[in-house]
């Protein structure tokens, strides 16, 4: 080894030991380089990225310790086609998920992995999802030739020495490999092999599909491991609601990827309710567990966001624009000629030229993005001025209030409750979300997401109703379960409601509700706000009228809504609960 402050092996621990050698001779590296994840390693891995033109060093009076990174044009994003749960049989992956026999897959990525590291480093990343002697927190080692996964991690995750400390000698940590490959398409896979609680990913060098704590561990493995034992790891954003007396409702909340998860877990509230605070615990993830008192208590097991950049603003997130200020790599958003970063959407004008996410020139009058829609901020929770102080309990915190939402622009109201948990489980199934241009399908169309977890359900997405559902008898306080939509617009095509702070007086009533102090109506499809229960007080341009429009339940549209339904329970039809047959009936029977 080269290096002198890091990079040596320090664990005792045999299997650790065992299978980086393994590993190691089976990839070849010239190096292996051991994280401890220290301040000083972080400075060394950074100089070292930008002399390897990994990362561009931004401008530091404008943005202190802030990088840019490019990732290859063809490398822009999750791809769920080349995403595989690799159980023994398909059918306890499911109709959902891409499958390969375990043997098949690993006989396929050891074949590509064979001396891909010759010339390179292998990184060896020991991490912690979550906080530290949490008895949901898990540790993972990942092995990577991407310097660019190594500072990613040391943001995302707990990285380093404290994850070794957490393992001791046990072998039980998730086993993740990462080789970049010559990141093609063709050569890309994200395969997960949950029985042995590992991954392997090859042949991409972006977010989700190798930051391997996140979507793959956290999500797919974490869901498996989950249902085995008796918890749930979900793609939900976790907040504390303060009120103007300081008591604090924590609240969980599953909308589909790009559906505005950060924004609302960083939501700063509107004037008129101004005692009211939010704090962040997570943005994206939660493992929710029983505990002894019968609550459900949640952790977020990341330690940093990777958010999506275009959009992002002081109106959107004036939050999120302070916690990107510094600290943080941008990927794929445009450069300026005096190392700032832009993005559509910023605040202020945009540059009148700078270089777009490809490094091509780019004006105002170009017809391109300048940045990628999907470009991404990678920045610490500790930058987060919101950031809830309960992040790091190894408790977590007790769950009041479930929500789940979708975009939807006709059909689904604003606010509404659901009767009891198994009504709750159904709503979050059958969830649906208009897609966005850039995803395959066409926009507008609406694709059912049951519970956000579509791309990030490790196995039979019908055994995993049936656990929300059984998991119900474990809990003897459970969260109360609602669903919003902040995107229905009216017949000018306008959005009805104002989103952003002013969801703090939707979420207001969700947290009274969930305190029996505000009174609800009964609909068919739940609980809804009485007409003096949703504060409005001071939201300019808005008439009780709209509010009635936004919260209106046609019977036409419901009726074709439960028919769309219809399309995933007969795909999960085999292992689909009854229960959510019956809720189906229900609904139908109340229209
Ligand atoms: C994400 C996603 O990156 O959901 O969080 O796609
Ligand atoms: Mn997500």
């Amino acid at each position: 080894m080269t290096k002198d402050l890091s990079g040596k092996c320090k664990t005792s621990n045999k299997a650790v030991l065992a299978w980086v050698e393994e590993m190691a001779k089976h990839c070849k590296p010239d190096c292996i380089y051991w994280c401890n994840g220290s301040k000083a390693e972080r400075k060394t891995l950074t100089a070292e990225a930008v002399e390897m033109g990994v990362l561009i060093k931004l401008n530091q009076k404008k943005l202190p310790g802030c990088y840019y990174h490019r990732s290859n044009p063809n490398d822009v994003a999750r791809v769920e086609q080349s995403t595989f749960i690799c159980t023994e049989s398909q059918e306890e992956a499911g109709p959902t998920n891409n499958w390969m026999a375990p043997k098949e897959m690993y006989q396929k990525l050891r074949a590509y992995a064979e001396g891909s590291m010759r010339g390179r480093t292998m990184y060896v990343i020991p991490y912690l999802m979550g906080p530290p002697g949490s008895p949901l927190a898990k540790v993972g080692i990942e092995l990577t030739d991407s310097i660019y996964v190594v500072l990613s991690m040391g943001t995302m995750t707990r990285m380093g020495e404290i994850a070794l400390e957490e393992l001791g000698t046990s072998d039980d940590f998730n086993r993740g490999l990462h080789c970049m490959l010559d990141v093609n398409p063709e050569r890309r896979y994200i395969a997960h092999f949950p029985k042995d609680n590992a991954i392997i990913s090859v042949g991409s060098n972006y977010g989700g599909n190798v930051l391997l704590g996140k979507k793959c561990l956290a999500l797919r493995i974490g869901s498996y491991l989950g249902r085995q034992e008796g918890w749930f790891a979900e793609h939900m954003l976790v907040l504390g609601v303060e009120s103007p007396a300081g008591e604090k409702t924590y609240v969980a909340a599953a909308f589909p990827s790009a559906c505005g998860k950060t924004n609302f877990a960083m939501m700063m509230p509107p004037p008129h309710l101004k005692g009211w605070k939010i704090w962040t615990i997570g943005d994206d993830i939660a493992w929710m567990r029983p505990g002894p008192d019968g609550r459900l208590y949640a952790i977020n097991p990341e330690a940093g966001y990777f958010g999506v950049v275009p959009g992002t603003n002081s109106k959107s997130n004036p939050a999120a624009v302070q916690m990107i200020s510094r600290d943080t790599i941008f990927t794929n958003v445009a450069l300026t000629p005096d190392l700032d970063v832009w993005w559509e959407g910023k605040d202020g004008p945009p540059p009148k030229e700078c270089l777009d996410w490809k490094g091509n020139k780019w004006t105002p009058d170009s017809e391109e993005k300048a940045a990628h829609p999907n470009s991404r901020f990678t920045a610490p929770m500790t930058n987060n001025p919101l950031l809830a102080p309960e992040v790091n309990d190894p408790t977590g915190v007790p769950i009041r209030a479930i929500i789940f939402g979708g975009r939807r622009s006709n059909t689904t109201p604003l606010i509404y409750q659901a009767f009891n948990w198994v009504h709750g489980v159904y709503i979050g199934a059958t969830m649906g979300s208009e897609m966005t241009a850039a995803a395959v399908g066409g926009a507008g169309q609406v694709r059912r997401d049951p519970l956000a977890m579509l791309p990030f359900c490790g196995y039979h997405m019908g055994d995993y109703f049936r656990h929300w559902i059984n998991m119900h008898k474990t809990i003897k306080h459970p969260p109360r379960i609602f669903h919003v939509n902040w995107f229905r617009k009216d017949g000018q095509g306008e959005f009805l409601w104002p989103g952003f702070g002013e969801n703090m007086r939707v979420l207001k009533w969700i947290v009274d509700r969930c305190h029996a102090r505000t009174d609800a109506e009964e609909t068919a499809l739940g609980w809804v706000p009485g007409p003096a229960s949703l504060d409005l007080t001071g939201l300019s341009n808005f008439s009780p009228e709209r509010l009635e429009q936004a919260q209106a339940i046609y019977e036409e549209e419901w009726r074709r809504e439960i028919m769309m339904q219809d399309e995933l329970f007969m795909k999960l039809h085999a292992r689909l609960p009854k229960e959510l047959i019956f809720q189906r009936e229900l609904l139908l029977a109340r229209l």
